[in-house]
């Protein structure tokens, strides 16, 4: 079912976005983006927002005509915002034609996406669409697809054949250069329905890559209630977010077409790749690690695993062991960028959870820490504190915490997982069979990480994580 899209008067600009995946961060970041780059040079670029799973946000967002408030979390002060930008939202598994028909109208001039990592039903470890996934299948047999990419594809396909231009594709999700990844799935997936779809898109798409960043903590009901309280508006869906915000784009869209970003505050760039590995490796590499590390120690969020001085020095030393394998993008100092870090993860009012970052390990790992452990090992840097982050995110694999209770892992490889780690008793043999889960390990990665992740496993199996981050930090 439609989500009751508002009706278009002169004082609302009309819709040129549409936006699959309308989780808390695209609405924290995305939306606000757009929402200040219109008010500062205008344009059509309202949003259709889609989710591809749930009806939750759509209802949330009914009541107040899709508004919502954006409340930003300062250490010591909150300031609350009401972004108005959305023009609908409609949940894919209602109605997919629905979503089609918007993704296909040509006053669309950009689909972005925030569907996380696993959304992109790629290999994590090559980076290529995996065909045998069943939302794939699925979308090869039917016209009305369930995944992104088939989203993406069938939409094409419908431009093309009504003689539109494709729309921008303008992904948000922590992949490495993902624009040209997300490409490369659309071409191979548009290649298995309709090679010449493939070449029209090819020759006419753009899949700009961005670099996003802004911490954004699953909203709970408690701070709905909060927010209630303070400000007296019913608000199903406000958002929080600490107040950094950080947007590195491509600029490479169809026809230029795209709302003011820089007006808004976005880095409109040639090239990506430094800003994103850069991201990528120190903030997300270091949130991943003390994730599963802190919780395992038994941190609820990274506030607190911070606060506590053993995992604190080992931040600092996961970012010198990382800092070597990136190239700073032109006047940054990647010192000071890791002190800027260190305050963002210590503010106190983001409660941002470990178990909620800990999710998805499996579709994260390889870009945000195998990637500099390669180029570490390739240059001769032992890595003791990344050794150690792999063999955290193995334990918590293992679905049962140091308190022996119970881990509730979410990850599209959980059961994998938990397999590994069962089917061997001694901690070296549990480390080789994680290794040799090929999605995540390319072979010659698993032969060089077999020892050095093996001494991390077992001081952690035997310590702890708080003891082996300490020794690992000494
Ligand atoms: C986090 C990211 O949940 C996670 O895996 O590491 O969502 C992180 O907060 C953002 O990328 C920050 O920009």
């Amino acid at each position: 079912m439609p989500g009751n899209a508002i009706p278009q008067d002169k004082t609302r600009p009309a819709s040129g976005i549409v936006h699959l995946g309308l989780g808390a961060f695209f609405r924290a970041f995305g939306c606000v983006y757009v929402a200040d780059a219109m008010a500062a040079s205008g344009g059509d670029w309202g949003i259709i927002g889609v989710s591809l799973r749930s009806p939750d946000t759509r209802d949330a967002l009914r009541p107040r005509g899709w508004r919502y408030q954006s409340v930003t979390l300062a250490p010591d002060s909150e300031m609350i915002c009401d972004i108005d930008v959305l023009n609908d939202v409609l949940v894919a598994p209602d109605d997919p034609v629905a979503v089609l028909a918007a993704m296909a109208d040509p006053a669309i001039k950009i689909v972005s996406l925030t569907v996380t990592e696993k959304g992109y039903c790629h290999n994590p470890s090559t980076g290529a669409l995996n065909l045998d996934h069943p939302d794939i299948q699925h979308d090869l047999a039917h016209p009305t697809p369930v995944s992104a990419p088939g989203f993406l594809v069938r939409a094409l396909e419908m431009r093309r054949a009504a003689d539109h231009m494709p729309f921008t594709v303008l992904t948000c999700d922590n992949l490495p250069e993902n624009g040209k990844l997300v490409r490369g799935m659309v071409l191979q997936l548009a290649q298995e329905i309709d090679p010449r779809l493939a070449v029209w898109i090819e020759k006419n798409g753009r899949f700009p890559s961005t670099m996003v960043d802004r911490i954004t903590p699953a909203t709970t009901p408690a701070d709905i209630d909060r927010i209630a309280a303070r400000t007296g508006i019913s608000d199903a869906g406000p958002v929080f977010h600490e107040p950094f915000s950080q947007w590195a784009i491509e600029d490479d869209f169809v026809d230029d077409a795209r709302p003011d970003f820089a007006a808004a505050g976005a880095e409109m760039v040639a090239d990506v790749s430094a800003h994103e590995d850069m991201k990528l490796r120190m903030l997300n590499g270091t949130h991943s690690a003390l994730a599963y590390t802190g919780y395992l120690a038994g941190h609820e969020t990274i506030a607190d695993t911070i606060a506590d001085p053993v995992f604190a020095q080992y931040a600092r030393l996961l970012w010198s062991e990382i800092m070597p394998s990136v190239e700073a993008p032109k006047g940054v100092s990647l010192a000071d960028y890791a002190d800027a870090l260190f305050a963002r993860y210590s503010n106190p009012s983001i409660r941002h959870r470990t178990w909620q970052i800990a999710m998805d390990g499996s579709q994260k790992l390889p870009q945000r820490i195998l990637g500099t452990l390669r180029d570490n090992m390739a240059a001769g840097r032992p890595s003791p504190r990344l050794c150690l982050a792999v063999a955290a995110w193995m334990r918590y694999g293992v679905g049962t915490d140091e308190a022996g209770q119970y881990i509730d892992v979410r990850d599209p490889l959980a059961d994998q997982m938990r397999a590994a780690a069962a089917s061997a008793d001694t901690v070296a043999d549990k480390v080789a069979a994680y290794l040799a889960l090929r999605d995540i390990f390319p072979a010659d990665m698993a032969d060089k990480l077999q020892e050095p992740v093996t001494q991390a496993a077992q001081l952690l199996w035997t310590k702890g994580a708080r003891a082996a981050a300490q020794e690992v930090s000494s």
